[in-house]
């Protein structure tokens, strides 16, 4: 059996040998090259935009200004600023040049007349809508109330209320490898190399934009370095280079600088939370009532992200009386969307806030008021009708309040010698499996080798892994004989891509329902060649058997057999080919769950330095504890970034302060920690194979154990993330 066990990357040869082919290193002859012109002011009306001199420069084959091909969720729906400057880093000309610095170095001599507006950038000021953020525009894009029980009443029935303004700022997504696409033209059709999370989603954007001007758009994943839900939904880039190429009828490569793509990458959070709550003296959780604001920026695409945060408010406790009024803004700012977690984490950096702040105002023990309002019942639904599916919250946080017994003692310790030493617990719900359905083909090749081809687009998790894990148990072969293959819309007949941590359990099981069929063919298929009766046969070990005749054939025999006879006749019964499609998506999202416990100290300076670290996840069935245990250690040093130090920042006139990554902080290995992390297998999906995902729950989990770890160590409340160094000196 190879579920359930640490199986080696298979995907890791290609890139540890430097053979990985990312969007930037694929060339075709004759390519012309996409500089963007982007604006260096967060609003103003465009008067004229004067391109001559651009064209006059050796090597420019063009310039693209005012592109109105339809682009939605926008207030001005263009991929291109035409009338109106809407945010620092908004996209205004293209350039085309034969090589990619004449193109750069050409936008230079675009000149741009404009009358500067004044910009909105704070997001509760934004809610005011006395300076239009979009001129004629509400700057309130979107507002839905979420009400459940009486809030009202049940917060008048506590005995103690309290308020607090909880802030997650925006971040940025950081990548290692910044967004890019190369769109070569192929008489009438289009090839397109992207560095995406899914080729068929790309492929049915750019169709729905250009599907009069080409008969096919083939969209191809290359490699990918990094993409943490940041590129998934369509780009302007994405449209102005496609558009290009129709265009110029040549290939066109646009790559993003650095500073390019902390300006255009869709920025992640970004949310405030003005929540009142109230409690019971024994530490219940009455009510929660909250205004919830998320800073949208110039586009409205990411107002999913407060509705996530919203639903699941309540977290894993058993309030039943909430009211949210989530309110979406827009901003001169960079457009906001889902960021790795998206929704959840803000969502949990409430309900864990809430159950600290009961302990201390209450001087309870933290977990106590957590033991005390959680759910022990499941299945659960929440007040805003959300089902948890499964699992048994109370002994996992059992086992994370063992380590945080120890580490409090050590925190008790450690702090005698006159060290800022804290612990902090933090227990969350995940919701994942993100839908609809994925697919994936299982196919035996005249070899023997069996190649899996499936709908999601892994971009670094190890989903190929994973899968040909699960394919190799069903077929009962070796995980070596086992290839998968993703992102190339001409090989896969329709599938979703990667992201709401869905791969391995969708297009897993999607996998292992193609494999069955796979093997039931085998079955067929042997005892036409074994003439032989199917139901005398069995599957066992790779080899069909006939347990009466001792007679076996293997897979590859049967493979093989198939394709024996060229030029001759089929004088079979059953179809020939070994392979089978299959399908799969389920009719309620996921819902793992997890603890982190952290030990850490901060020192004069406001240094934060984790002395220890725990983790623990329920999601069901653990496919490879390797793969999971990576993504768990990735995710924590993500939320520890966006605890401590990452956050994007705009001055009052919408001017980018953190726009290269000198200013905007991520951690690196010198900030790196050792994690321990275990998992329980209790809460199955009802899958055939019970897994959840685990590619998003440490950054969920993370940022408020840490905030938690931090407060205690400094004595002082903190509602904000990042913490920020000065404000813990
Ligand atoms: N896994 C497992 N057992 C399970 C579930 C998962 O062994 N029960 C393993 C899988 O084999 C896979 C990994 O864990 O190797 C993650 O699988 P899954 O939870 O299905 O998540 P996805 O593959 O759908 O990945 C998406 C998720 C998201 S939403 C973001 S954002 C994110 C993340 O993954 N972006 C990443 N992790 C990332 N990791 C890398 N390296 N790069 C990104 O951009």
């Amino acid at each position: 059996m190879y579920v359930g066990e640490r199986v080696k990357r298979k995907e890791d040869l290609k890139f540890i040998t430097g053979s990985g082919r990312y969007v930037d290193d694929i060339e075709y002859p004759g390519t012309l090259y996409l500089y963007i012109v982007r604006s260096n002011i967060a609003h103003a009306k465009i008067k004229k935009i004067d391109v001559s001199d651009a064209l006059k420069v050796n090597g420019v084959i063009g310039v693209i200004t005012g592109l109105t091909i339809p682009f939605e969720n926008r207030p001005r729906n263009w991929p291109m600023a035409k009338d109106e400057i809407l945010y620092v880093g908004h996209p205004i000309a293209a350039i085309l040049a034969t090589d990619k610095y004449t193109a750069a170095d050409a936008a230079d001599s675009v000149q741009i007349d404009y009358e500067e507006l004044p910009a909105v950038i704070d997001p509760e000021k934004a809610l005011k809508d006395d300076v239009k953020a979009v001129e004629g525009k509400s700057n309130i894009a979107y507002k839905k109330v979420y009400n459940a029980g009486d809030p009202d009443k049940a917060l008048s029935n506590s005995d103690i209320i309290l308020e607090e303004k909880l802030e997650i700022s925006r971040v940025y997504p950081s990548p290692m490898e910044t967004r890019g696409l190369l769109s070569v033209y192929q008489e009438g059709s289009l090839l397109v190399y992207a560095s995406t999370q899914s080729a068929h989603y790309m492929r049915r954007y750019l169709l729905s934009a250009f599907g009069n001007m080409v008969r096919d758009i083939r969209v191809i994943q290359a490699d990918v370095g990094g993409a943490f839900g940041a590129k998934l939904f369509p780009y302007a880039e994405d449209f102005i280079t496609v558009y290009a190429s129709l265009q110029y009828k040549r290939p066109v490569k646009w790559v993003a600088l650095r500073s390019e793509d902390i300006r255009g990458m869709y920025h992640g959070r970004g949310q405030i939370h003005k929540v009142k709550f109230g409690a019971k003296k024994d530490g219940t959780l009455t009510a929660m009532i909250d205004d919830a604001v998320i800073d949208l920026g110039a586009a409205s695409h990411g107002t999913y992200l407060v509705d996530i945060a919203a639903t699941m408010l309540t977290g894993p406790y058993k309030v039943r009386d909430l009211r949210v009024n989530a309110y979406g803004v827009y901003t001169n700012k960079t457009p906001l969307d889902q960021y790795r977690g998206a929704g959840r984490p803000e969502a949990a950096f409430v309900y864990e806030r809430i159950m600290d702040i009961i302990s201390d105002e209450l001087k309870l023990d933290p977990i106590y008021v957590r033991k005390r309002n959680l759910i022990t019942e499941l299945p659960y639904v929440n007040p805003l009708g959300l089902k948890y599916d499964s699992g048994n919250y109370l002994k996992l946080l059992e086992k994370a309040e063992k380590v945080y017994r120890e580490f409090e003692e050590r925190a008790n310790e450690l702090r005698k010698q006159g060290r800022r030493i804290g612990a902090g617990l933090s227990f969350y719900l995940e919701q994942n499996n993100f839908g609809p359905w994925e697919s994936a083909s299982v196919r035996i090749k005249a070899d023997g080798k069996v190649q899996v081809i499936i709908g999601a687009s892994p971009h670094g998790q190890g989903t190929e892994t994973g899968i040909a894990q699960i394919v190799a148990d069903e077929l009962e072969i070796s995980v070596d004989d086992v290839e998968v293959i993703w992102g190339d819309t001409a090989i896969i007949g329709e599938g979703f891509g990667t992201y709401g941590s869905r791969s391995l359990t969708l297009a897993g099981n999607a996998a292992l329902l193609a494999a069955r069929r796979v093997k039931e063919k085998a079955l067929r298929l042997a005892a036409q060649f074994m003439k032989s009766d199917v139901q005398e046969l069995e599957y066992k070990n790779g080899e069909v058997i006939n347990p009466k005749s001792g007679r076996t054939m293997s897979l590859k025999e049967i493979a093989t057999r198939n394709m024996a006879s060229l030029g001759g006749i089929w004088e079979y019964k059953e179809e020939p080919g070994l392979e089978a499609s299959g399908y799969f998506g389920f009719d309620n999202l996921t819902y793992p769950y997890g603890s982190h416990v952290v030990l850490t100290e901060v020192d004069d300076s406001g240094k934060v330095k984790i002395l220890d670290y725990y983790a623990i996840d329920d999601i069901g069935t653990v496919v490879n504890p390797m793969l999971a245990e990576a993504q768990v250690i990735g995710g924590v040093i993500q939320g520890f970034g966006e605890s401590i130090f990452e956050e994007i920042v705009y001055d009052e006139n919408g001017n980018l302060l953190t726009g290269n990554l000198f200013d905007y902080a991520i951690p690196t290995a010198v900030e790196a920690f050792n994690i321990k992390w275990e998992y329980m297998e209790e809460g199955k999906s009802n899958a055939p194979l019970p897994a959840k995902g685990i590619g998003e729950g440490a950054t969920i989990g993370t940022p408020p154990a840490l905030i938690r770890a931090i407060e205690k160590a400094i004595g002082k409340r903190l509602t904000r993330l990042p913490s920020k160094l000065e404000n813990l000196i």
